[in-house]
């Protein structure tokens, strides 16, 4: 029998992408040395970031976003710091790798927030930047020169952000500089944040206190704020974010692959805390994936089940979504996130027959990876038809030539 409703829910935001890395997912999964970690991870990643010029970074960041609408995504806040020549120079367009990002964003038609990455140091001690990071580094004066630049191409599908990159690429001076020239705007500031141990101890030696108290104590953090990860947090610090307002973006795929441990979600949820979701280092392209090991990371470490959820809302599938709907417009602010776009699932798929509206969260997040999106309209844009992008054969074939030169050099 035809079911005579579809299932039509709103677009997703993917509120942390580093679009480059689509292109290594799996590359970096062989053991080089028994402590391998993410800092080794990170070594792999740098060396890939090293072979890209703008043109390899449409093709790569087009068919990623392809697939992020394909998979539910609408918006995409991109966390951007590839922003020089490989030799560490500016391009003779200093926005030529942004502007990469802005064309594929708009082939592929999903909404864009850019965030031009501040970086400048290689740690907290503010030694210098090491050589396969000098193609991420800026002083502030050039920096926010291309925050201005970039705005001036804004709009309902593109809005220009701030992001610095973590505490420890970027010095407490640098900060309130570039703080206080966005003080007049209202755009999104995010900032990688507390990921790792080896960051918090680095804090705790060199500045007393942990990343996350550092960050409150020196800075007014509100709801403009995305803290990505976030992961390592004290029980006061888990209190402290949520009384903010700020948002943490979550990536438990990227989180898992690279061994950074779990967020406090429990807590979180209990003092009300704002969250979005990222796909990060695109390990996985998928809301689905990331909502359920957002859960599943917390049922295996309390052997429970059903725990994202709160007084009002026992479904978990729905106060996942729910929540990451919320957070992700806070994450890519209320002009592009405000969208219209809906997202239409494939009613007369067999694994939703026999569901209701209220069941249907629950089984799109917890019935595996089977690709259940139908369509996809973006903006008043259908970008997504019987499961297909309009545009996917030739961005799929430019991105294959692309991976392939890439391989070669
Ligand atoms: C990044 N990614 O900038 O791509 C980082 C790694 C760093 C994640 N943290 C580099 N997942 O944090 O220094
Ligand atoms: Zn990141």
């Amino acid at each position: 029998m035809m079911p005579t409703t579809d299932f039509v829910l709103p677009g997703l935001v993917n509120a942390h992408s580093h679009a480059f890395q689509r292109a290594m997912a799996g590359l970096a999964e062989r053991q080089t040395h028994p402590g391998d970690s993410f800092w080794t991870w990170r070594e792999q990643m740098y060396r890939y970031a090293g072979l890209i010029e703008p043109g390899d970074l449409q093709a790569i960041a087009a068919q990623l976003y392809v697939e992020m609408l394909k998979a539910g995504y609408t918006t995409v806040c991109e966390f951007h710091y590839l922003h020089h020549q490989r030799d560490g120079h500016p391009y003779a367009d200093v926005a030529a790798m942004s502007r990469a990002l802005m064309a594929a964003a708009e082939e592929a038609g999903i909404g864009l927030c850019l965030l031009p990455v501040l970086y400048m140091q290689g740690g907290f001690d503010g030694r210098a930047l090491a050589a396969h990071q000098q193609r991420f580094g800026h002083e502030v004066d050039a920096f926010l020169g291309l925050i201005e630049i970039l705005r001036r191409d804004e709009s309902d599908a593109m809005q220009v952000g701030i992001a610095l990159h973590s505490l420890r690429a970027v010095s407490p001076l640098a900060m309130a500089a570039v703080l206080a020239a966005e003080a007049g705007t209202d755009r999104p500031i995010h900032i990688h944040i507390a990921e790792q141990i080896a960051e918090v101890e680095e804090c705790l030696l060199l500045r007393g206190t942990r990343p996350v108290s550092w960050l409150l104590e020196h800075v007014a953090v509100d709801a403009r704020w995305t803290l990505v990860h976030a992961t390592q947090l004290s029980a006061p610090e888990v209190q402290a974010i949520a009384d903010t307002n700020a948002t943490v973006c979550l990536c438990p795929t990227t989180e898992a692959n690279l061994g950074d441990g779990l967020f406090p979600l429990p807590g979180y949820i209990a003092a009300n805390g704002r969250f979005s979701i990222g796909s990060d280092s695109h390990i996985s392209v998928s809301p689905v994936e990331e909502l359920r090991w957002l859960e599943y990371g917390q049922r295996l470490q309390v052997r429970g089940r059903n725990i994202a959820v709160d007084a009002e809302e026992k479904s978990v599938g729905r106060f996942l979504f729910d929540r990451a709907l919320a957070g992700g417009r806070y994450s890519a602010g209320a002009r592009i996130a405000g969208n219209t776009s809906t997202v239409t699932l494939n009613a007369a798929h067999p694994l939703l027959a026999a569901r209701t509206q209220e069941q249907l969260l629950d089984t799109w997040i917890f019935s595996g990876n089977v690709p259940l999106i139908r369509e996809v309209v973006v903006g008043g844009r259908s970008i997504v038809c019987a499961g297909m992008h309009v545009d996917e054969e030739r961005i799929a074939r430019r991105y294959v030539d692309t991976v392939q030169r890439l391989a070669r050099s």
